[in-house]
């Protein structure tokens, strides 16, 4: 497949669906666990208009420990072969095994919410394809993060990490217009941080790469609803939130609930 620069086959805004194929994932409970129903929500999920599907077998949310290499293979092989060549495909994991087996069955991106700090291999995977590259900022790992996250300035530092981690990858044979950015947001910040951080994407934007942000139904946006043990917030608020991240120059939109949000993109990028 050649490989155009990343920001033309994603032009801004595009709408990336994401299929869990976990037990366990904060937002969508293990819906799409079998495969089949992965499949399914996937192919809904393009019919609705997501540009690409991210297909994942490992859940992050606060708390998580991770899952084998094993387990992680036999949840997400079966969706990708039965996706291949019908839907396109984004791969979130951060285990180089996995993105190549993924890349074998056509996946054309590589979401890895380490940021190539997790498996070595893994930046040898993708800059042996010509799959797209998405890295992602954390602070500390899923299992900790939020216990207490810190930041003397949450935007300038989250910058300075993906600034430094597009360089890494770059030097490690990974074109630069294969890359977008993410701020990961909820990944080690709280909901004043992951506020801030919506307020300020554009510095993220500065960077020169397409962003990519994951705000759908995210637990600060439960909590700044009134419910301070909120686990997930609901669809009107992620609705409200892709909008302000679309005004602030996200790209790359992660999301649960396609088809509305396809439609408030459509209508934010008509405001112009
Ligand atoms: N968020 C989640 C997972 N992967 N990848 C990127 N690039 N950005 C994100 O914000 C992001 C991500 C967490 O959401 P979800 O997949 O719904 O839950 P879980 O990790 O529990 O499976």
């Amino acid at each position: 497949m050649a490989m155009v620069p990343i920001e033309e086959r994603f032009p801004r805004p595009s709408v990336m669906g994401v299929v869990n194929v976990t037990p366990d994932s904060f937002s969508d409970g293990g819906v799409n666990y079998r495969a089949e129903d992965a499949v399914a929500a996937a192919r809904r999920m393009r019919d609705e208009g997501a540009a690409i599907v991210d297909v994942g077998g490992e859940s992050t949310r606060p708390g998580s420990d991770g899952v084998s290499l094993d387990e992680e293979l036999h949840r997400v092989v079966p969706v990708l072969e039965a996706l291949e060549g019908d839907v396109p495909v984004s791969i979130d994991t951060a285990k180089a095994e996995v993105a190549r087996r993924a890349l074998a069955l056509g996946a054309v991106l590589v979401n890895d919410v380490t940021a190539l700090r997790g498996d070595p291999e893994l930046a040898e995977v993708v800059a042996a394809s010509e799959a797209y590259l998405c890295l992602m900022h954390m602070q500390g790992e899923p299992r900790t993060m939020q216990d207490d996250p810190h930041y003397e300035d949450v935007a300038g530092e989250v910058a300075a990490f993906l600034e430094e981690r597009l360089r890494f990858a770059v030097d490690a044979g990974i074109s630069e217009e294969r890359i977008c950015l993410d701020p990961g947001f909820g990944f080690g910040k709280t909901m004043e941080q992951n506020f801030e951080l919506l307020a300020r994407l554009d510095e993220i934007a500065a960077l020169g790469r397409p962003v990519l942000v994951g705000l759908s139904r995210k637990r600060s946006l439960g909590r700044i609803l009134g419910d301070p043990d909120a686990t997930t917030g609901p669809l009107s608020a992620s609705l409200a939130a892709a909008v302000k991240a679309y005004e602030h120059g996200a790209t790359i939109f992660r999301v649960h609930d396609v088809r509305e949000h396809v439609e408030a993109l459509t209508v934010a990028a008509a405001v112009r």
